[in-house]
This record gives C-alpha cells, structure tokens and sequence, in this order.
C-alpha cells in the first residue's frame, strides 16, 4: 500500500493528501517531520515533506509525487488526457508553486509563528507575490477550475498556497490579493467545499499541537 510521510500541517502535505484522497485510493499516513539528520535524509534527500512510499521506494517533490499517482494508480483523472492540456495543467501548478507559494513562504514565520520577518524580505515577497497573481490571473481559467472544467492537479497547488498566501497578504503586507480577483475567491470556496476538506482540516488540527512541539524543541 502506498505510504505517505509527512504531517497534517504541511500545505505541500495535504495537496497530495486530498490527490489520494481523491482518486479513493487506500494509503497509510507515516508521521515525519523531515530534517536533516541521516535516517530523515534517507527518505527525503533535501529532508523535506511530503514523502511517498511506494513498492518501488520513496518519492520526494510534490509537482513529482502527484505526476507519479497519475501516472500509476487508478480512480479520478486529475490530468486531462491530451499532451497538451497536461503540459497547460502544470504550467499553472508550477507557476502558483514558484510565483505564488515560494515568495509567500518567505514571510510564514511572521504570519503564523509570530516571528518578525526582515524589512528587504518582506517588499521582495510584496513584488513577487503582485507578480505570482498578476500570473495567475491572466494564465488560470477558472472554469470553474483552475486549468478548466476539471478538477487537476494545478487546483490542488492553488488550494494549499493560494490561501496561505492571502493570509501572508493580509497579515503582514497589508494587501488583499483576492480584491478584485472574484474568480479565485470563487474557486478557493468551491474547494473548501470539497467533501474531503472536513478530514484534511481536522487532521491538521489533530497534529497542530505536535508540530508546534517540535517546532519549539527546535527538535527533529
Ligand atoms: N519542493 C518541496 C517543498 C516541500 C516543503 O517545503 N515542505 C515543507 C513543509 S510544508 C518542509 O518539508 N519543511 C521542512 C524543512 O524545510 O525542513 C516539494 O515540492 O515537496
């Protein structure tokens, strides 16, 4: 059975979380925090979450992971069939990843661990982050999905960055990404809808408190 390492707080976790969930495939959730210690590199060579675990071995990098299940198990198509509606699905993914979700971690330990982020970094991650949506805006399709009428794996990036994102927006840069950007609050609130959320979000509070221990600990 396919394995996946990580935490229920990780957004990059739960994206491929709600994939498997999605395509009702049976998987066992192993609980890893990452790290740079030996046994942690051995499963993730850069230490960092989610892993899967399969028959083969284990599988890092989100955009990866996803690509992988596609390819290999059965259940709901989160990938158009065509070449080219793939290509267009992870373009949007990789974009919302780079332009969106990498600038917008660079200011978490200020929205969410209430620790202060540098000046410089901060109207680094305001131009980036007014780039990523601008991005957004003019390549999504919003249909009511974000590559289309389908559900795909670019949505799944989109829901897991994309709120985390505005949260970094309104808590620390004084901007509202979602202002005139009704599309994306549409599609934000469609997902959050999704039967499968209930469980994502319960778990996520269920392993809050761990994280936040070994967040504290300073502990791998
Ligand atoms: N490029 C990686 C990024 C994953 C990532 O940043 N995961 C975070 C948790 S959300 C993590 O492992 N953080 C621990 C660390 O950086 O040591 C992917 O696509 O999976």
């Amino acid at each position: 059975m396919l394995k996946l390492h990580g935490f229920a707080v990780s957004n990059y976790y739960n994206m491929v979380k709600l994939a498997l969930l999605e395509k009702g495939l049976a998987f066992e959730e192993v609980l890893f925090f990452g790290g740079q210690s030996p046994q942690a590199l051995k499963v993730s060579p850069r230490g960092k979450i989610p892993v899967l675990e399969t028959e083969h071995g284990f599988i890092s990098e989100t955009g990866v992971i996803l690509d992988y299940i596609e390819q290999t198990q059965p259940g709901k198509a989160l990938l158009p069939a065509d070449a080219f509606g793939q290509a267009k699905v992870r373009e949007l993914l990789k974009e919302i990843e780079l332009y969106i979700e990498l600038p917008a971690r660079t200011c978490y330990a200020e929205a969410f661990f209430g620790t202060a982020v540098e000046p410089l970094i901060k109207e680094r991650a305001r131009a980036d982050l007014l780039a990523g949506f601008a991005t957004l805006k003019r390549n999504g399709r919003f249909a009511p999905y974000v590559a289309g009428e389908q559900l795909s794996i670019a949505d799944l990036m989109f829901c897991f960055s994309v709120d985390l994102a505005c949260l970094v927006g309104k808590k620390v840069l004084n901007l509202d990404f979602l202002a005139d950007f009704p599309q994306a609050a549409a599609l934000l609130e469609t997902l959050r809808q999704n039967p499968h959320m209930a469980q994502i979000v319960a778990d996520k509070e269920a392993t809050m408190p761990a994280f936040l221990e070994m967040i504290k600990s300073g502990k791998r």
